[in-house]
């Protein structure tokens, strides 16, 4: 899939900066931030839920050295646990993506609530220094 590790890394990063970008036009609307819109909501959630399958795949053989990137040795170190971390985000990203077609906002609050914690829990164990 990829032709060099470093062009699985930039993979992998692209699709969490895109993944977060559009995470977090629906977390400001159920913060209060932004206004509420429900299909924009469901627009991007959508989004969330496709992009959160891409970049385990990047994590691969070789893709652990250099210094373009901030994954840390425990990535491959505790496969086993990383694997986990990942499926429960995808999990929570397709359940922020039911809870916003279904036009509850409060669900919705709930479902932005439980993948920023995914989010975080797996920036706190896999995730090193700039
Ligand atoms: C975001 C984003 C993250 C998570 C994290 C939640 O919007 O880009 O990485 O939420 O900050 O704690």
């Amino acid at each position: 899939q990829f032709s060099t590790p470093e062009a699985a890394i930039k993979y992998r990063q692209g699709a969490f900066s895109v993944m977060a970008a559009h995470f977090s036009r629906v977390a400001m609307m159920a913060q209060g931030i932004q206004p509420y819109d429900a299909k924009a909501a469901s627009e991007n959630a959508e989004l969330v839920g496709n992009l959160s399958r891409l970049p385990f795949t990047a994590f691969g053989p070789g893709t652990d050295k250099g210094t373009s990137h901030r994954a840390k040795d425990e990535v491959w170190k505790e496969s086993a646990k990383f694997k986990a971390a990942s499926d429960k985000m995808v999990a929570d990203a397709s359940k922020l993506e039911a809870a916003a077609k279904s036009g509850d906002f409060e669900a919705l609050k709930a479902a932005v609530s439980t993948l920023g914690r995914s989010c975080k829990s797996c920036h706190d164990d896999f995730r090193g220094a700039r």
